[in-house]
């Protein structure tokens, strides 16, 4: 009795030429030969080359982080995260290529111009702050948040931005975005009236007076990116 369900999982699960990824995988996700194990015919399999994060597509020997197979300008470990086509430079064939889509933050799977949500995460205990297109984890990049856990927690809205906004301690927050949680907002490293900028030191603790603060560069492109009515949790 224990045979019938063993026999539909490894139905479900058919391996054509017994590389170790399942043909629907190969076909839907990974987009290599069901039917060679080796469909860039380097000498490594499909399996072996995914389980190391290298490319089953390019005989060279380069991970996914660092190959555009289709040319689209998104890289192929962004395509699995997207779920878009690997060898496809326009998915959802809107005339938009998927780079171009998730750099201007469309979904590109979708021919409809449908936004992906943006969202920020914020990591007190490790001074982190993440930003989030969908489910997908865009990048990460070092904070500092107030002193003696003086930044509130909590599920928040970006409400306001401004390329340089006064503190009322008297002291210049560039790139600053507010959140409606009261005065704490998210900028770049404050710069004192006269000239003095606070140091990138302070990144990784919290030394500030509630606001989150990131680092040059940093902040300029979160604040970019980042559109008003965006939702920030801090946790
Ligand atoms: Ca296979
Ligand atoms: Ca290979
Ligand atoms: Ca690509
Ligand atoms: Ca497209």
């Amino acid at each position: 009795m224990f045979l019938i369900p063993s026999f539909v999982f490894a139905n479900l699960l058919v391996d054509t030429d017994l590389d170790g990824v399942p043909d629907v995988d190969e076909i839907n996700v990974y987009r290599t030969d069901p039917g060679n194990a080796d469909t860039d015919g380097d000498g490594y399999s499909d399996w072996r080359e995914l389980n190391a994060g290298f490319s089953p597509h390019n005989s060279q020997k380069i991970k996914l982080k660092d190959n555009d197979q289709d040319g689209d300008g998104l890289i192929d470990k962004d395509e699995l995260r997207f779920k878009t086509d690997i060898l496809n430079k326009d998915t959802d064939g809107d005339g938009h290529s998927d780079g171009d889509e998730i750099k201007a933050g469309y979904d590109p799977l979708d021919k409809e111009k449908i936004f992906l949500p943006k969202r920020i995460e914020v990591n007190i205990a490790k001074q982190e702050l993440s930003y989030f297109l969908g489910d997908v984890r865009m990048g990460t990049y070092p904070v500092s948040s107030g002193v003696r856990n003086s930044t509130p927690k909590g599920n928040f809205t970006i409400t306001n931005k401004s390329p340089k906004a006064w503190s009322p301690y008297g002291l210049w927050m560039p790139y600053w975005m507010g959140l409606n949680s009261g005065r704490v907002g998210i900028h770049e490293l404050p710069i004192w009236p006269n000239g003095y900028r606070e140091g990138e030191n302070h990144l990784g603790t919290s030394v500030s007076h509630g606001c989150i603060r990131l680092g040059i560069g940093a902040a300029k492109f979160i604040y970019d990116w980042t559109p008003v009515g965006t939702g920030v949790v801090v946790y």
